[in-house]
């Protein structure tokens, strides 16, 4: 009996020894200054199972252990054990016992003006045109870069938030833009002053904004918590939260949000539920009599102000990533796995946003990008082209009768495709295949492939834009060390490198504000 003891005692004190460290004070004591209570992040990014989806659990222990190059986190393996260090990366990666909280009080005191708004001069501190800048967004070191769109020589570089995602959003005169990060923060930037006027956090995990046409309004698109955040474009403060909610209570995350600038309404796809929400942000908006709110019930004829209401249209399917027709009259949509596998999509749809029902199937394979999509007139019909995520197909679609003309072979999956109303090409990545490193040139007269470039080869080329008169194109060398490679749209000669950390996207300031239609608006 007593050596019975013996030996579980023994076990037990084995046990101990050999017992996980205990993460909670690990965290307070190294990480909570940067990265906040609650793991909700401050200085450094927010550390929740959602924010971390996109990072491997092991590529999270070697930024724990060696740091993060570039940013001021700092590695930790000589001051924690190795077993401590794993705990650490254990524990981020689960799930807090309460859901984070990110509401009106904490968005609120969230928000701050380094500048009083209006004290700025209202010409440009610099001599370039305003309007054929480019905003780069350089996501290897968390930075921006206003770049002169003319001489191809850097303005100004400032840090952004930690991992900015979408497109930066510009106001109608292409004075203001505005950014957002995947941990929700927002940010105005004076393009004038090339300084942050305001910023506030309005989610936890967020994926897109919009700007109003009217230059009014910013909206948020949030995965955590699942809501629409709306804030006055002039100053980031909130305006209202919007959940995002059937009619049957269930939340869902909201994977963007688009402006429609000729319907004067912001148009959101969701992710968890088969709708698409339209809001009004005209103050003239009809009432909505049908349909449901938030707080009526459905099905009653009861008036809500048409300005802000969501105007529900019902879908079979699940759809994000979204393309608009020019005249936003139309939605194409593709759908994603609802449970974010691998499993190809069910294709595509068009809804009409008038009649608030699909007009149409896309018989589209893979994984079609439909919000990377573009259009042109070929042959006197309106079309659009998308690339796929998941083939080397580029699709061309005809916008009358929603039939696809043809599916291009490219090198490989892409990412990105652009063009401009000023050049024959449109420009198609690979990025997602073995031949990252090169960069198709797509007639868009005769929808062949009629060239092939390799910026740098062996090294990842992607998201092309254009600089305002079509006359050059700027591809990124997707590296921490690389560049954007600024080609003659015509010879197709390169004219310049510039050396930039990782510059995921470039957006030239006239051809957003004019909503080209051969770029992302
Ligand atoms: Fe994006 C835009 C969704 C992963 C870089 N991305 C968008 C938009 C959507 C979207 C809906 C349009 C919003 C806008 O511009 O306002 N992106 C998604 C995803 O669902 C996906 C596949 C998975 C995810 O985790 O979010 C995804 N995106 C990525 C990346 O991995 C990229 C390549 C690198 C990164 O920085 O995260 C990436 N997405 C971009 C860029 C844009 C973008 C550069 C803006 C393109 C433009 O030219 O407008």
């Amino acid at each position: 009996m007593k050596k019975r003891f013996l030996f579980a005692a023994l076990l037990g004190l084995a046990g101990t020894a050999h017992a996980a460290p205990d993460p909670a004070p690990l965290f307070q004591q190294h990480c909570i200054a940067c990265h906040g209570v609650d793991r909700l992040g401050g200085l450094g990014p927010a550390l929740l199972p959602q924010n971390l989806e996109r990072l491997k659990k092991a590529e999270a222990l070697t930024v724990i252990t060696a740091g993060r190059e570039a940013t001021q986190m700092q590695g930790f393996k000589d001051k924690l054990k190795p077993e401590e260090l794993q705990a650490l990366a254990d524990f981020i990666y689960t799930p807090p016992a309460v859901t984070p909280q990110w509401g009106e009080a904490e968005i609120r005191a969230s928000r701050y003006e380094p500048v009083k708004p209006g004290s700025l001069p209202d010409k440009p501190v610099f001599s370039a045109d305003p309007l054929n800048l480019f905003v780069v967004v350089e996501a290897g070191d968390h930075h921006v870069t206003i770049l002169d769109g003319d001489k191809f020589e850097p303005i100004h570089r400032f840090p952004s938030r930690f991992a900015l995602h979408g497109g930066p959003k510009f106001t109608p005169d292409g004075r203001y833009v505005f950014f957002a990060s995947r941990d929700g923060w927002i940010s105005k930037f004076d393009i004038y002053n090339l300084k942050v006027v305001a910023e506030i956090r309005a989610g936890i995990n967020t994926r897109n904004i919009a700007v109003s046409g009217d230059g009014q309004w910013v909206m948020v698109a949030n995965y955590l918590p699942q809501t629409l955040v709306l804030l006055k474009a002039a100053d980031l403060s909130l305006e209202r939260v919007i959940p995002v909610v059937n009619e049957a209570g269930k939340g869902s995350r909201v994977s963007a949000v688009y402006d429609a600038a000729p319907r004067k309404s912001f148009v959101a796809a969701l992710k968890d539920i088969p709708e698409l929400w339209e809001l009004s942000y005209d103050p003239k908006a009809e009432p909505v009599f049908k349909g449901y709110v938030h707080d009526y019930k459905m099905g009653e004829a009861i008036a809500a102000p048409g300005q802000w209401t969501p105007r529900v249209t019902k879908l079979d399917a699940i759809l994000d990533d979204f393309f608009f027709s020019q005249d936003y009259a139309y939605v194409l949509g593709a759908a994603r796995p609802a449970d974010g596998s691998d499993k190809p999509a069910p294709g595509g749809q068009v809804v009409n946003l008038d009649i608030r029902r699909k007009v149409a199937d896309l018989p589209l394979t893979g994984l079609p990008h439909l919000g990377s999509g573009i259009s042109w007139s070929y042959l006197g019909r309106p079309v659009m082209a998308t690339p796929n995520l998941k083939e080397g197909t580029v699709s061309v679609i005809d916008m009358k009768d929603w039939k696809i003309i043809k599916d291009i072979k490219t090198a490989g999956p892409a990412f990105f495709m652009r063009s401009h109303e000023n050049t024959p090409y449109a420009w198609v990545d690979a990025m997602m295949s073995k031949d990252k490193d090169t960069m198709q040139l797509l007639d868009k007269n005769t929808l062949e492939i009629v060239k092939t470039l390799r910026p740098e080869p062996g090294k990842t080329a992607a998201h092309t834009e254009f600089t305002r008169d079509g006359k050059y194109a700027l591809v990124s060398i997707w590296e921490n060390d690389g560049a954007l490679v600024v080609y003659d749209a015509a010879t197709l000669k390169e004219v310049k490198r510039l050396p930039m950390r990782k510059p995921v996207g470039k957006y030239n300031v006239y051809n957003k504000i004019t909503r080209s239609e051969g770029t992302s608006h």
